[in-house]
Parts: C-alpha cells; structure tokens; sequence
C-alpha cells in the first residue's frame, strides 16, 4: 500500500467514523484547509520533476477526491439522520379538533354604537370622533355656555391643573361629544350631516350616574333646515332602533344654551313586567311620557363661533346616552354594572362577535 493509499484509508475511516456534524467540519479543515495535510501535499507538485509529477500527480488527487467525496457523503448522512429525528419529534396530530372558541362578547355600549352607526349611515350621516381631552373653548365657549353657566362649575366638570401661568387654555375631560360638532363645523364645508359617539366625564356618581358615561350627539347643518327635519330625523331613527313603527315623540320646549328653540324629546312606553317597553303613545291608557333626548335648533351664535354665517347655513342638534338606550332596550337595570368588568354580567348581556347590526338582517339579530 503506497503512503497514499494508506493516508486516504486512514482519513476517510476517520470521516465515516464521525459523530457529529462539528467532527465532519474538523477533519475537512485538517484534510483539505489552507494548512490540512491533502493542501501540503499538492504544494509540493510544484516543485517536483515532470516525471515525478505525472507519478505522484494523479495519486494526490485521488486521494483528495476520495476524501472531498468521504466528507460529502458523511455530512448527508448526518443531517439526514438530524431531519429523521426532527420529524418524529414534530408530530401534528391533524385530527385534533381547532382551539376553542373565543370566550369574549361584545359590550353592549359596543353593539348599540355599531347599531346607531348602522342606523344613521343609512340616513346619510357620517361618524365623526374627536378628544376626549378637551379645552375650554371647544367644550363650553364656542357652544354659547357663558363662564357663570353652572355646568362649567368645578363640581360637574374634570378639570386638569393649570399649566403655568396664562396657560392659553384650561383643559378637562369634555363633558359632553358637542366639541366634535364645533370641530367639524370648522374644518369642514356644509353641508353637514354627522353623529359624534363616545366617551363623557362628569363628576357625578349615583345610581343612575356613572362618572364616564357614552352619549351619541347628532348635527345637520344646511340651507332651509327647520324643526320638521329634526322631528322626522328622530322618528325613523328611534324607529329603527327599538324596531318598531309604533313609536310617538313629544317635543316640549327647553333650554339648552347651544341650541334656539330648544325642544326636550319624550318617547311613549308602557311598563310590562317591571320593564319599560318603549312604544305607543304616551297619553293612552297604561302608557306614560318618558324623557329619552335633548336637541333644538342649532343656536346662530354657535354657527357664528365657528365661522359660518347663520343667515346661510342653520341647522339642528340632538344628544342621548347611549347607556341608557342600551339599558332600554336590553333590558339591564343597573347602569354601575355596565363598567364593572363582571364576566358573568357580560357573558349574559354581551353579544357574539359576529353578530354584527344591519338594517336588512333587523338591527339587533
Ligand atoms: C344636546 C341637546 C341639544 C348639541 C348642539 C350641538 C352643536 F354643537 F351643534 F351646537 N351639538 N349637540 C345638542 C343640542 C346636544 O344634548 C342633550
């Protein structure tokens, strides 16, 4: 056996014999690296006799292929065992059954906002957000509530310490969506028609008052808009939402500053099972008057505030909270456990995920 051939048995026992992947590494950088053995010896054709050379030549690159192709061989075979065992160790079981289903509801706040959404998306009404955080101007100045207005009183609203001296303005937590009106009014060109839900703060606590608590506003500003359109608005809207054709307003003069004349909205009900079924007329017999929303025509000083000019633009407003619509027509009769985080109150009153409100599948299938 030449000196070669023993080299290439010895070598490529060695390779068959390695254990891991690092090993195979090890011995091809001692074979065939930049100082391994195989690398030596093919230095040294160069300075040998062409004789020499076509003797020794081919024995020398036999001896690196066998090897080069030792370590291939045995590299696959490592990482061919790796992935067997990698797939016996992952095994998914395809006839288990899909994870549960998730355990959450939807709020009722949440489904009767989706259900207003629906409702006056169909009457044309976009939904318009704004901060809660709000300021002074936008909460109370721009809407006609002078400084003395009882509202502004420290009692009822959130306010946040002043910053400094001569801050530009005092904020609070808004105590009413109205400052998204104002906003809207201000950035955007009449004609406008839009409903403002979400979050307000007022620092009242009770059993009928929570401290946050969800109100929907709504406003059309355009040409020629008068009291008939604020009345037919509220009809099909509440029409809509209680789904029934027997509902009957009563509008009774009020007073609210952002709005002249201002009208309180009363919806007939009767009381069926300690339950106020909302529905008739409320002077017929077993049927009374229940208070359910404010509005009014928007007042020409607000309009003005916001840079339109009332003789052209006029418009109506309207307000209701949206608690106790829910509470109306689900059912719940304590409103504190509308933001207690109750998982039985919610599983019982909260709806699936996927139920979502249409007007064409009935608003609250
Ligand atoms: C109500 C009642 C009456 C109202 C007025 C405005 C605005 F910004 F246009 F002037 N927004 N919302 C309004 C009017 C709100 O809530 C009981």
């Amino acid at each position: 056996m030449s000196d070669y051939q023993a080299m290439q048995a010895e070598l490529t026992g060695a390779i068959a014999a390695a254990s891991d992947l690092d090993a195979v590494e090890a011995l091809r950088v001692a074979a065939l690296g930049k100082a391994g053995s195989i690398t030596g010896l093919l230095k040294t054709l160069g300075g040998m006799s062409p004789e020499e050379r076509q003797r020794v030549g081919p024995q020398i690159h036999a001896l690196r292929e066998s090897v080069t192709a030792a370590l291939a061989a045995r590299k696959a075979a490592l990482e061919g065992a790796a992935l067997e065992a990698k797939l016996a160790n992952e095994k998914l079981d395809m006839t288990l059954p899909a994870a549960a289903a998730p355990r959450g509801s939807v709020h009722p706040v949440s489904q009767v906002m989706d259900e207003l959404a629906e409702i006056f998306a169909d009457m044309g009404f976009a939904v318009a957000t704004g901060p809660e955080i709000e300021d002074d101007w936008h909460n109370f100045t721009a809407l006609n509530i002078p400084e003395t207005h009882p509202a502004r009183a420290m009692h009822d609203t959130f306010y946040f310490p002043e910053v400094g001296e001569g801050a530009a303005q005092h904020m609070l937590l808004r105590t009413h969506t109205s400052p998204v009106q104002i906003r809207t009014m201000m950035e955007k060109a009449p004609p406008i028609r839009i409903i403002a839900p979400g979050r307000v703060y007022r620092s009242d606590s009770d059993a009928t008052h929570t401290p946050m608590f969800h109100q929907v506003e709504g406003l059309v500003i355009d040409r020629g808009i008068h009291m008939g359109h604020l009345k037919w608005t509220l009809e099909t809207f509440l029409k809509a939402y209680f789904e029934t054709d027997d509902i009957v307003l009563r509008l009774r003069p009020s007073y609210f500053p952002f709005t002249e004349p201002s009208a309180e909205v009363d919806v007939g009900y009767r009381q069926e099972k300690g339950r106020r079924i909302v529905g008739g007329n409320g002077d017929d017999d077993g049927h009374a008057w229940m208070e359910l929303l404010g509005s009014g025509m928007v007042n020409r000083r607000v309009i003005a505030n916001c840079g339109l000019d009332p003789d052209v633009w006029q418009g109506f407003a309207f307000g209701v909270g949206v608690d106790r619509l829910a509470m109306l027509k689900y059912g719940m009769d304590d409103l504190r456990a509308f933001f207690d985080g109750d998982l039985r109150w919610l599983s019982h009153y909260g709806f699936g995920a996927l139920s979502v409100p249409t007007l064409s599948g009935g608003i609250s299938a």
